[in-house]
């Protein structure tokens, strides 16, 4: 059981008042912990001391840095399976899921340690020979943090090591639904020394916590992964707020394409992988799946076959498929996405719903929901996220309609075609609007040293993991002068 604690300047701060409780959603009489709920007053103090932090942090030398979080990998990798075991009982994906993502979390940090001896400007051409141009790159100061429950511990990873190691500091709100493995995080980096201020922790809700730190005048760039509602609002008080940037990674209504030349096994495989791995619940899920006419009634044959076999259960259990859904209201959500395919006209392949019997009598087990439905512009469920084991076969005609369908919905993170064929693939490439794609491959499954976000309703257009160097820092023009008088570019004549 955890006694949860906010890290405020290099402590964990005891906290009256207010608190709500972790539970195992694979067995909700588990009780992981306890936390507080923070209030406008932690917020200040966290922030305060993440604004003091920063002119000595940002002094330091990148690689000076960068060696804080080689140190914290050390410590991360002796501490992997408890971690992993956590993220299992926390947020319910099965433990070699778990494991994955806690390396993926490491990843991040040793490719930022990496990054600390690399460039990290640029050295430009100028007009006149004498002068000598630089793009550098500079720390934006303090940044807030916010992020979902469904990496606990590899998005705050892949937000919090670039922006550390780049010289911001940082004040986290992990999600609610997932405070436990946020704790363990944030008690690694208190063992390696951070300096107090540089990394700070409030728990709480984004409702109240999550505003407020938008709201803060100090809090200068705000991560944000989660729901494209939310990012809607976080992008609204932020273009309020001179100065305040947003990078919000959003959801996705992502598809597999699966072309008349696939190869069957390996498109039902990537399907099944990208449907239903940690029950669905990633913003890189695949809620449909479009197949070509010719191979449909085959692949959808498989495909069923395959997903009545996947076993739901035990999330310690290495052989089990996938864990719960991480909670009561996202169950009932995704059952009414089940009924409103029903009633929008699906014909049911596989009628998910509630698991029964005593193994599943203590958590939000859900089996997975198939349907066939035909293209439908004006399909709800063909169009809006759902975040669970819910997944449509839409068959079409030709790559053209795929094209079509494929881009008939308000987002753009992922798409993946299988294909033997590398000029469709490159249609697919050049045509669908997307920021992650995949060939022969599921649609879940990046890693940290590319761009990661999404186009449209996805995203901001700021991608992360790699790519959120360009988010943290300000990129500067640095001109030198070397000649003993000024010679002016464009050709620029000045009589004195
Ligand atoms: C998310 O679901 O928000 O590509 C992130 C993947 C993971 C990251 C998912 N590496 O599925």
């Amino acid at each position: 059981m955890i006694q949860g604690k906010n890290f405020i300047r290099g402590e964990f701060v005891e906290k009256k008042g207010e608190s709500f409780e972790k539970r195992n959603p694979a067995n909700i009489d588990e009780l992981l912990g306890v936390f507080p709920h923070s209030d406008q007053n932690d917020i200040e103090k966290a922030v305060e001391a993440a604004r003091l932090a920063y002119p000595q942090w940002r002094a330091l030398s990148r690689i000076g840095r960068g060696e804080y979080l080689d140190n914290l990998v050390q410590i991360l990798k002796r501490d992997k399976e408890e971690l992993s075991v956590l993220v299992a009982k926390e947020q319910g994906k099965n433990i070699t899921e778990a494991r994955a993502e806690v390396t993926e979390g490491i990843h991040m940090f040793q490719y930022q340690f990496g990054l600390s001896r690399m460039p990290f400007g640029e050295v430009v051409s100028s007009e006149i020979e004498e002068k000598d141009s630089f793009m550098r790159r500079k720390p934006k100061g303090v940044i807030g943090v916010i992020t979902p429950w469904n990496f606990p511990f590899a998005i705050p990873t892949w937000l919090i090591g670039p922006s550390l190691l780049e010289g911001n500091t940082v004040v986290f709100k992990p999600s609610k639904e997932t405070p436990c493995v946020a704790q363990k995080l944030v008690e690694a980096f208190k063992e390696v020394g951070i300096p107090p201020g540089v990394i700070n922790m409030l728990h709480g809700s984004g409702e109240r916590v999550g505003t407020l730190l938008v709201r803060h005048p100090k809090i200068v760039v705000v991560l944000f992964t989660g729901s494209a509602e939310v990012g809607q609002q976080i992008r609204r008080v932020s273009a309020e707020i001179p100065d305040k940037m947003c990078a919000c990674e959003m959801g996705g209504k992502n598809a597999v394409i699966v072309l008349d030349d696939a190869d069957m096994e390996l498109a039902v495989n990537a399907s099944i992988i990208s449907a239903f791995k940690t029950s669905g619940q990633r913003c890189t899920a695949a809620s449909r799946l479009i197949v070509h006419k010719d191979v449909v009634k085959e692949f959808q044959k498989r495909f069923v076959e395959v997903a009545k076999r996947i076993t739901i259960g035990d999330t310690l259990d290495p052989d089990n498929f996938a864990g719960p859904v991480i909670n009561e209201t996202q169950m009932n959500k995704i059952l009414r996405y089940n009924e409103l395919a029903k009633e929008e006209g699906a014909e049911v392949l596989l009628d998910g719903g509630r698991l029964k019997g005593p193994q599943y009598a203590k958590g939000y087990f859900l089996s997975p929901f198939v349907y066939r439905m035909e293209p439908n512009p004006k399909s709800v469920v063909l169009k809006e996220e759902v975040f669970g084991p819910h997944v449509a076969i839409i068959p079409v005609k030709d790559l053209e309609q795929a094209l079509e369908v494929h881009n008939d919905t308000e987002y753009g993170l992922v798409v993946s075609v299988i294909t033997e064929d590398c000029r469709k693939a490159r249609e697919i490439r050049e045509r669908c609007e997307y920021g992650l794609g995949y060939v022969n491959l599921p649609t879940i499954g990046a890693e940290v040293h590319l761009p990661f976000g999404g186009v449209k309703k996805s995203g901001t257009g700021l991608p992360s993991a790699s790519t959120l160097i360009d988010v943290v820092t300000h990129r500067t023009a640095w001109t030198v002068n070397h000649a003993r008088e000024i010679k002016m570019a464009q050709g620029l004549k000045v009589k004195l």
